[in-house]
């Protein structure tokens, strides 16, 4: 008798595998099933929306899948006072896509030889799925976070197979589809299932800014990637992805204005983003709750300038000691005393910021990693000294700062401009935190909101790696070849063991607004993107979602985590993303 109570513990399938789990939840046992001739319903703001039927389903994992999806997204936006409709509509679109898509919903783990699924007779399917919005705001879309509209929704499936869903919003809404299509597993004799019914879910996030950061300049992106990206971060419930689009080692971004940016600066002709693909990934987003926040990094990370305005730039490719003047090769910088500057900056901005504007309200100043010897080289300094530096940093941020707000955006910058360089900013920016606990209190004590990220868990691409160079005499600073950049990477423990608000004082959490995943990418390409990001960001994300701690205040447990992560995983890959396996389908199924 123990032995079997053991064993059932020890081998129970994972009931639950949702992710991010739900502020609240109840579930049974009953299992209902679900047809493609189901309705969703939407009766809000006065007007009824029906799903369409299902046509044939690509297979995921062809990019024609997504390619089906942009044309029926971008077809049917229109950006007008319409918008919560084209969220509603594509949120059923794209959850009949994922429940009755061709593998859309995976297979349940279960303990092997275990009579683990339903029978298939007299089987009770879902009724109906209504989606019920309780308030409207047209522009719901726009501002699903920080003191815009909410993001919470409830979801309940009745053991008779009524689902409801609601929601003031239309991202709640999609956030409370997303949910339902976790309830279901394809059975081996065809067809999808839940065996959780009745399901009662009450749900919000713990933060409001829960991003990705993917660095653009490193290595480019292709669209379809970049895509494919946003798709997952909605579906695990993220809302903001940080694009970083240019550094020191390309310029992608084309700037109409100033055409000779990105046509000498990326890296080749085809690797470009143009205002049609910039535009397009924001509208992509929009629909499905991600904001993309766009950063131009500067003055430091600007050497890919150099190649279109050489005048511009200080401490260009200074070999071979160029860690004395920079990050990472190649250095370079942004003059910090310059008209030329001024007037460059100016005119980017002016292009850029109102081709932003109709979708974000924020844009991003970089401020990062900025070292004071490359102003030796600076002719519009000629110094190091912090105490002839610093006023001129604040004269250079005070300049761009007003063009954004002027232009109405909230500004983001790395810490370093607050913490290092003492600056004084608006008191509405927004400080991206990467390099301490500490440094999030210390922004937070200062009553700046702040974005978390410590790069001890959050960085994607790093670990506590190590730099090892096997020729003799050689140093890091070597310009070629460039040493492995940073290895090897957090798993997804270390990502999910962090807490935004570790160290921050209880008066002061509140300004702790949420926090970021990063994806540098040194050694990050679309071919490896989809392994390197997920389903680790997973982790970040259900932190961001639900919070560190668990009901006790203890950080959440991995143990159960871990199934419902490799549940996620499945989900993740039947939608057409590499995310990579955490373990072994063996312990999955042994219930570890
Ligand atoms: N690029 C930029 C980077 C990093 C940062 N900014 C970075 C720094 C340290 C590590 C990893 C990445 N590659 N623009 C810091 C914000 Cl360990």
């Amino acid at each position: 008798m123990m032995r079997l109570l053991l064993t059932s513990i020890l081998c129970l399938p994972t009931a639950w595998a949702i992710w991010p789990l739900p502020s609240t939840y109840t579930h049974g046992n009953t299992t209902l099933w679900i047809d493609p001739s189901i309705k969703i319903t939407y009766n809000g703001a006065g007007q009824v929306l029906e799903s369409s039927p299902v046509g044939t389903q690509p297979d995921p994992h062809s990019s024609h899948y997504l390619q089906k999806l942009l044309n029926t997204y971008h077809s049917s936006w229109s950006g007008n006072n319409s918008a919560t409709h084209q969220v509603i509509s594509n949120a059923i679109q794209r959850t009949h896509d994922t429940l009755f898509g061709k593998l859309f919903v995976p297979w349940k783990f279960h303990p092997r030889f275990s009579d683990f699924e339903p029978d298939c007779n007299n089987k009770l399917f879902v009724k109906s799925i209504s989606l019920q919005q309780n308030a409207t705001d047209p522009a719901d879309i726009l501002k699903p976070a920080l003191g815009g509209v909410s993001e919470a929704y409830t979801l309940t499936v009745t053991e008779s197979g009524d689902v409801t869903i609601t929601s003031s919003s239309s991202i709640g809404l999609s956030y409370g589809l997303t949910t339902f299509t976790q309830l279901f597993f394809e059975h081996t004799d065809g067809g999808a299932y839940t065996s959780l019914a009745p399901v009662s879910i009450t749900d919000a996030p713990k933060f409001a800014w829960r991003g990705l950061n993917v660095d653009t300049s490193r290595t480019f992106k292709p669209m379809i990637d970049l895509y494919r990206t946003v798709d997952a971060l909605a579906y695990s419930k993220f809302n903001r992805l940080h694009w970083h689009i240019t550094d020191s080692q390309s310029w992608p971004l084309e700037i109409p204005s100033m055409p000779e940016l990105a046509d000498k600066g990326a890296y080749v002709g085809f690797q470009k983003y143009s205002p049609e693909d910039v535009r397009a990934l924001q509208e992509y987003g929009s629909l499905l709750g991600v904001q993309v926040v766009m950063e131009i990094d500067q003055p430091g990370h600007t050497s890919s300038i150099a190649f279109s305005h050489p005048e511009l730039i200080a401490a260009f490719e200074v070999l071979p000691n160029w860690d004395t003047y920079a990050a990472e090769p190649p250095s370079g910088t942004l003059k910090l005393n310059s008209t030329a500057v001024y007037e460059f900056l100016e005119k980017l901005f002016d292009d850029l910021l109102p081709r932003l504007k109709p979708l974000t309200q924020y844009f991003h100043l970089g401020g990062d990693e900025v070292n004071l010897n490359a102003y030796n080289l600076d002719d519009t300094v000629g110094s190091n000294s912090t105490k002839i530096l610093q006023p001129l940093m604040q004269k250079f941020m005070d300049r761009n700062m007003a063009q954004i707000v002027a232009a109405n955006f909230t500004p983001l910058v790395w810490e370093e401009m607050l913490l290092t360089w003492n600056l004084t900013l608006p008191s509405q920016t927004l400080i991206n935190s990467w390099q301490s606990d500490e440094n999030v209190a210390a922004i937070a004590s200062k009553g700046y909101r702040v974005i978390a990220g410590n790069y001890n868990y959050w960085y994607l691409d790093c670990g506590q790696g190590q730099w090892l160079d096997f020729r003799p005499g050689a140093s890091s600073a070597q310009y070629w070849p460039y040493p492995d950049y940073c290895s090897p990477r957090h798993n997804w423990r270390v990502m999910y063991s962090y807490d935004p608000l570790s160290g921050v004082p209880a008066n002061a959490t509140q300004f702790v607004v949420g926090g970021e995943a990063h994806i540098w990418s040194e050694q990050t390409d679309a071919v490896n993107l989809d392994q390197m990001v997920w389903p680790r960001a997973c982790a970040a994300g259900e932190v961001l979602w639900s919070g560190a701690k668990d009901e006790y205040g203890q950080n959440r447990s991995q143990i159960t985590a871990s199934p419902r992560l490799s549940e996620m995983r499945e989900r993740l890959v039947a939608r057409g993303v590499r995310a990579e396996p955490i373990q072994m389908p063996f312990c999955t199924m042994n219930g570890t």
